[in-house]
């Protein structure tokens, strides 16, 4: 298959940013015959051989292999990367095309949070499986040469009956009685979770988060309840130290049924000494950038809409186009962007993070802390999100992070000049 590899959260110069159309085309991959129909827009009709039918003059394709340049010069945190294939990335993080990257610094490591040996990264995706155990996606074209898109039932996204975490089925981790430091992704397409973790007693441990999206908060933040929408990130304490040796804890999905209410289980194996503690104040590098900062305001809803031949999800009443740009940004330049919902929208902004400023014309809640790369809409809400556009100048993306609806149109070009 065609690919492209994006790091998400990645502060990348654009020529390595993962943008749709710079593919890496297996050898002999020939443009189909017809061009697919369901259409985004003005710019279809001629292809580069990339086996889709979107024209994008500034596409840089190379066929087999390709270097891509992570200068890394941002702050510490666990980023993601994965496939960004134009019109195919869904089925291609479905089938597999993702993984953990984790940036690190000194300043963090002398912080003394619990860290070391017992650091957990937990990447929880669902999926679904044939009777035979291969991988069920309901993809309107089943080879991902042509026509991109899901079959009608899964327009709102794709969702599986089986969760995985670092690729296994609801694993059981065995754990000190002390505290443990995860680093949680959803890689899920389309499902969000709101997560709790419950001991056999029924008691609810505390998730002490201490990063978000783009690394360490300025202090932390105790939930019981932890929303996470698709790309998000967070890393959390839970302190195991008042389980007995032999107890369990349960990570669970209040927003899941059945099956999908459990995510995965802790088993306290032994008692453990630990030194560690979570400081008071984590960091004081945050940006504190204010409204009054802001060069300009921009609206942009996230909605679904007609394209040519079915329904899709546009942003500004457009579907995504390569050969449109759609927001031209300065570099250095503080902007504010107000992002309304129809449903759920997990919003990315590629190279930048950001602050949420507000929900609704309300304070931002409790998970908002820090600084974020993907914000979760919720049905009917209007976002304030404030960032500067710093690093470097080039094409770059901003679109809903359901892996589907980015499929379907709800991405946009973001130039920063
Ligand atoms: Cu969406």
């Amino acid at each position: 298959m065609p690919t492209v590899v994006h790091l998400h959260g990645g502060r990348t110069p654009a020529a390595s940013d993962g943008y749709p159309t710079d593919l890496v085309l297996p050898r002999g991959w020939a443009a189909p015959a017809t061009p697919h129909g369901s259409g985004h827009g003005s710019g279809h009709g001629s292809g580069h051989g990339s086996g889709h039918g979107m024209h994008d003059p500034r596409a840089v394709v190379t066929e087999v292999t390709r270097d891509y340049t992570f200068p890394l010069d941002q702050r510490p945190t666990l980023l993601w990367y994965h496939d960004h294939r134009m019109d195919f990335t869904a089925p291609a993080i479905w089938r597999g095309l993702a993984g953990l990257h984790l940036v690190r610094d000194d300043a963090e490591e002398a912080l003394g949070l619990p860290a070391g040996p017992r650091e957990l990264p937990l990447m929880i995706a669902d999926r679904a499986f044939a009777a035979d155990g291969a991988l069920a996606y309901p993809a309107l074209d089943p080879a991902l040469r042509e026509r991109p898109g899901v079959r009608e039932p899964y327009l709102a996204g794709a969702l599986g009956d089986v969760i995985l975490v670092n690729g296994a089925p609801w694993p059981v981790h065995e754990v000190d009685a002390a505290p443990l430091p995860l680093r949680v992704l959803n890689a899920s397409n389309a499902r969000h979770y709101e997560l709790e973790a419950v001991g056999d007693d029924g008691r609810r441990l505390d998730l002490v988060q201490v990063g978000a999206d783009q690394g360490l908060l300025a202090a932390p933040v105790t939930h019981r309840l932890l929303p996470i929408a698709p790309a998000e990130r967070y890393d959390l304490i839970v302190d195991f130290s008042g389980v007995p040796v032999g107890g369990r804890v349960r990570l669970l999905n209040r927003l899941g049924s059945g099956r999908t209410r459990d995510v995965m289980a802790f088993r306290v194996a032994r008692k453990a000494a630990d030194g560690s503690r979570v400081p008071a104040t984590l960091s004081t590098d945050l940006p504190d950038w204010r409204r009054s900062d802001a060069v300009r305001v921009r609206d942009f809803a996230f909605r679904t809409g007609h394209l040519h031949s079915g329904r899709g999800w546009l942003i500004g009443g457009l579907p995504f186009d390569p050969a449109r740009t759609d927001v031209t940004a300065r570099l250095g330049d503080v902007e504010v962007w107000r992002l309304i919902a129809d449903v759920h929208h997990p919003v990315h902004l590629h190279l930048v993070g950001f602050r949420v400023l507000s929900r609704s014309g309300r304070p931002p809640l409790p998970h908002d802390a820090g600084l974020k790369d993907t914000v979760s809409l919720r049905p009917g809400e209007a976002v304030e999100i404030i960032t500067r556009f710093d690093g470097y100048r080039g094409r770059y993306l901003f679109h809903c992070h359901n892996a589907e609806h980015e499929d379907m149109g709800m991405m946009a070009n973001l130039e920063i000049t």
